[in-house]
C-alpha cells in the first residue's frame, strides 16, 4: 500500500474485553465480545480501513490465584494453559486477532505501572488507609465477593460482601453480620491496611459532559444500554476505588511505590493490556519486517486523534470500558483516544439458564466445533446476537438456522445455480442476452437489489454495529436470489429460449458472487468455498467491498464442479445434544433397568476437594503379571512429565498384552503405596466389577500428561 494511501485510510483500533485466564470461554462470550468484532474487523477491511484488532488474556486477579491453587498449579502456569486453550477456541472460531497477547507479559506490567505512576502525579490517585477483612489461614485481604454474612438490611444470610442476592442492597463487607470466608469457612479479622485509590470523583463532571456528548451525537449515538449505567452511577456520585490489593500475583507497584508489596487491582492493569497488546505487535513486526513497521507504530492508533477506538464488551463491563478506563486515559494526559464507541451486548444463555460448566448447563465449543461448522455457529450466534436484550442459544434454534437457513436457502441457491450450469450448461458461464445493459440496471429489478445490497449491509449495518440486521440483509439477498431463480424457471427456458435461460444463470451469479462477499465478514470459510467454486481467484476476503456487486465474470469461462456446502442436521442428533445438558448424558436402555443395584451416591465434596485430585492421562508402556498374584497386575505409564509403576488389580481382566499402548486415566497425585511388596505410584480408574470391568479411557488423540477435568 502506498504511503500516500495510507494516510488517508480510515483509522480504527477494536478490542474486545480480555477473557480471564481462568478456564475456557463459551458461547455466551463469543457472541458477547468478539464474533461482533470479529465480523465488523473483517468488514472494514474490506472496505479498505486500517484498522487492528487487539486482545489478549487477563491473567491477574485473586480468582485465578484460587482457581489456580484449585488445579494445584502456580499461577503462571495456570493462566499459560488456560491461554493456550482460549487461544485454540478462537482460532476454530476464526476470530481472528490482530495480536493475543497476555496482561501478565512484561509489557503490560511496565505500562500499567507507567500509568500507576503517572496518575499518582497528576494527582488521580492517592494512599489512604482503610479497615479491611483478612484471612489469617489464607493470609489474604479478602476481596468483597469472596466474603459472605447476613445482610444488615433484610437478614438474608448468604449475602455477598459487595452486595445482597436478596434485597439487591449495595455492600461493603464490613456490614455484614457474621461474615464468612467463601474460600475456607473461615471467620475473617479486620484489619488495617492502606491502599491507592483512583479518584473517580475529580472527573465526574468531565465524564458527564464527555457522555452527554457521544450520547447525543447524529451520526452514531451510543447505545442506551451503555449510556444510562454510567448515568446511573454519576446520579450516585462517584466515589474513589481501591486499586491496589494485598496479593503476590500481579503488577507489582512501581518504585518508589514498593513498601507494601501491594499489586494493582486486575481491573486497572486488564484494559492497559488492550495498549500493551498493541505495543507487544508493532514490537514484533517490526523486528520481522523493519522496512514497513516501526515499534512506535502503536502510538499512530492510541495517539492518534484521527483514529477511532471502538470496545465490544459484555453489559457486565460497561463502568470500566465507559468511566474507568476512560477517566484513567484522560487523566495521564499523554494525548490517549478515547472510546469512540462502546458496543456492550447483554448476555447470551443456554436453554433458558445461565451457562453453568459447574452444572453441566454448558456446551464444550471445541467438542462443538468438531461436530458442527465453524460458520454454521458464527451464522446462529450472529442471528442471536444479545445486541440490546438477553438472547439464548437453543439447540432447535440452531438446528433450523443450519437446516432451515444456511443450508436451505444461502447454499441452496448457490447449488442449484452451479448444478444447472455444471450438468445444462456444459459448465461454463452463460451470457447475458445481448441487447441487455448494465447501464440499464435501474429499471432491472433483481440487479437493482444486487447493486444495492451491499451498501445497505454495510453502511445501514455494519458500520452501526446491527450485526442482526446486517445479516438478516445479506439473507434477504439470498432469498431474492432463489425467488428469481424459481420465477424465471430456467429449467423450461433451456429448451425454449436458451438465451433468456443464460441470461437468468449468469444473473443468478452475479447475485452469489454479491453474496458471498458481503456474507464473508459473518461466514468467512463458507464465502471462501463458495468463491472458489465460482472459478474466482484469490481471496472472497481481498474483494473491495464497494466492489461486491461488480460482475467479474467471463462469458464461456469454465467452472470447478460444485459441491455441497453443507450437510443437515437431524432431529435425533439434537434430541441427543439437548438431553446431554445438564449432565442427562443418555443412558442405555438396558442400564435404566437395573437402577436398584446402582450404589447410591456418596457424600457431597465440595469442589476445591475434587480439584485436588490431579488425572492425567497416560499411555501403558509396558504390562506384566506380578509372581504369586492372580489379581495383580504390573504396568509401567508415561504421564509425559515422568513414567509410573502402578500396581492395578485388574489381572483377572485383561491380559499384559492387551494393555500396552493403551491411554488411560491416572490418578497422578495419590500418595504411592505398597502392594505386593512393590510401590504402586499412583492409581488407574476403571469402571465396573468382577465381569465388566472397563478401563476409563478417553476417545480420540489426548498426549500423556494432558490433564482430565
Ligand atoms: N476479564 C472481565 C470479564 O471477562 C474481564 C474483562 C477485562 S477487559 C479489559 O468479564
Ligand atoms: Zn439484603
Amino acid at each position: 500500500m502506498a504511503e500516500t494511501d495510507k494516510e488517508t485510510r480510515e483509522k480504527v483500533l477494536v478490542t474486545s474485553a480480555l477473557p480471564y485466564a481462568n478456564g475456557p470461554i463459551h458461547f455466551g462470550h463469543i457472541a458477547g465480545a468478539y464474533l461482533g468484532a470479529d465480523i465488523y474487523v473483517r468488514f472494514k477491511k474490506m472496505c479498505g480501513a486500517d484498522i487492528i484488532y487487539m486482545c489478549g488474556t487477563d491473567d491477574h486477579g485473586v480468582a485465578i490465584t484460587i482457581s489456580a491453587e484449585a488445579a494445584g498449579r502456580s499461577p503462571e502456569e495456570h493462566v499459560s494453559i488456560n491461554h493456550a486453550l482460549i487461544k485454540s477456541i478462537f482460532n476454530k472460531m476464526n476470530i481472528d486477532f490482530t495480536n493475543f497477547s497476555q496482561t501478565s507479559n512484561p509489557t503490560n506490567h511496565s505500562m500499567s505501572q507507567h500509568f500507576f505512576k503517572r496518575l499518582v502525579e497528576n494527582g488521580l490517585i492517592v494512599q489512604k488507609e482503610t479497615e479491611q477483612l483478612y484471612s489469617r489461614e489464607l493470609d489474604l485481604f479478602l476481596a468483597d465477593r469472596y466474603v459472605e454474612g447476613t445482610c444488615p438490611h433484610c437478614g438474608y444470610e448468604k449475602a455477598r460482601g459487595d452486595e445482597c442476592g436478596s434485597c439487591g442492597a449495595w455492600l461493603d463487607a464490613l456490614e455484614l453480620i457474621d461474615p464468612k470466608c467463601k474460600v475456607n469457612g473461615e471467620k475473617p479479622e479486620v484489619r488495617k491496611t492502606k491502599n491507592w485509590f483512583l479518584k473517580l470523583e475529580d472527573r465526574a463532571e468531565w465524564l458527564e459532559g464527555w457522555l452527554n456528548e457521544m450520547q447525543g451525537r447524529a451520526e452514531l449515538p451510543w447505545k442506551k444500554l451503555v449510556v444510562s449505567e454510567i448515568q446511573g452511577y454519576l446520579k450516585r456520585g462517584l466515589e474513589s476505588r481501591a486499586i491496589t490489593r494485598d496479593l503476590k500475583w500481579g503488577v507489582k507497584l512501581p518504585q518508589p511505590y514498593t513498601e507494601d508489596g501491594k499489586v494493582l487491582y486486575v481491573w486497572f492493569d486488564a484494559p492497559i493490556g488492550y495498549i500493551s497488546s498493541t505495543i507487544e505487535y508493532f514490537a514484533r513486526k517490526s523486528e520481522e519486517d523493519p522496512g514497513n513497521y516501526s515499534p512506535d507504530m502503536w502510538k499512530d492508533y492510541w495517539q492518534n486523534p484521527d483514529c477511532k477506538l471502538v470496545h465490544f464488551i459484555g453489559k457486565d463491563n460497561i463502568p470500566f470500558h465507559a468511566m474507568i478506563f476512560p477517566i484513567m486515559l484522560q487523566g495521564v494526559d499523554e494525548g490517549y483516544i478515547l472510546p469512540d464507541f462502546i458496543a456492550g451486548n447483554a448476555f447470551l444463555n443456554l436453554e433458558g439458564r445461565q451457562f453453568s460448566k459447574s452444572e453441566g448447563w454448558y456446551i464444550e465449543p471445541l467438542e462443538f466445533l468438531e461436530k458442527y461448522p465453524t460458520d454454521s455457529l458464527r451464522y446462529y450466534l450472529c442471528s442471536d446476537m444479545p445486541e440490546s436484550t438477553d438472547s439464548e442459544f437453543q439447540w432447535d434454534r440452531f438446528q433450523q438456522a443450519h437446516n432451515g437457513e444456511l443450508t436451505n436457502i444461502y447454499a441452496n441457491l448457490v447449488n442449484r445455480t452451479l448444478k444447472f450450469i455444471s450438468t445444462k450448461l456444459d459448465g461454463k458461464v452463460p451470457s447475458y442476452k445481448r441487447d441487455w445493459k448494465e447501464e440499464q440496471w435501474v429499471d432491472n429489478s433483481i440487479h437493482n437489489k444486487i447493486m444495492t445490497a451491499p451498501g445497505a449491509i454495510g453502511e445501514l449495518y455494519l458500520n452501526r454495529f446491527m450485526f442482526r440486521r446486517g445479516l438478516q440483509e445479506m439473507m434477504i439477498l439470498a432469498r431474492e436470489g432463489n425467488q428469481y431463480f424459481d420465477s424465471r424457471a430456467p429449467w423450461k427456458a433451456l429448451t425454449e429460449d436458451r438465451a433468456e435461460c443464460e441470461h437468468t444463470i449468469r444473473t443468478c451469479l452475479r447475485l452469489i458472487k454479491t453474496m458471498a462477499v458481503v456474507s464473508c465478514p459473518f461466514i468467512p470459510e463458507t464465502a471462501q468455498r463458495v468463491w472458489a467454486m465460482l472459478g474466482l481467484e484469490g481471496n472472497v476476503a481481498d474483494c473491495k467491498w464497494c466492489e461486491a456487486a461488480v460482475d467479474t465474470f467471463r462469458d464461456g469461462a469454465r467452472l470447478p464442479e460444485p459441491e455441497p456446502l453443507f450437510k443437515k442436521i437431524d432431529n435425533k442428533q439434537i434430541a441427543r445434544e439437548k438431553k446431554k445438558l445438564g449432565g442427562g448424558a443418555e443412558q442405555p436402555k438396558k442400564k435404566q433397568k437395573k437402577q436398584s443395584s446402582i450404589p447410591g451416591i456418596k457424600k457431597f465434596v465440595e469442589f476445591d476437594d475434587f480439584a485436588k485430585v490431579d488425572l492425567r492421562a497416560g499411555r501403558i508402556l509396558e504390562a506384566e503379571n506380578i509372581e504369586g498374584s492372580f489379581k495383580m497386575l504390573k504396568l509401567k505409564v508415561d504421564i509425559g512429565l515422568e513414567q509410573r509403576q502402578i500396581i492395578a488389580g485388574i489381572a483377572k481382566q485383561f491380559k499384559p498384552e492387551d494393555l500396552k499402548g493403551r491411554t488411560i486415566i491416572v490418578v497422578a497425585n495419590l500418595e504411592p503405596k505398597k502392594l505386593m511388596g512393590l510401590e504402586s505410584q499412583g492409581m488407574l480408574l476403571a469402571a465396573g466389577g468382577k465381569k465388566d470391568l472397563q478401563l476409563l479411557t478417553v476417545t480420540g488423540d489426548v498426549a500423556p500428561g494432558t490433564r482430565v477435568s
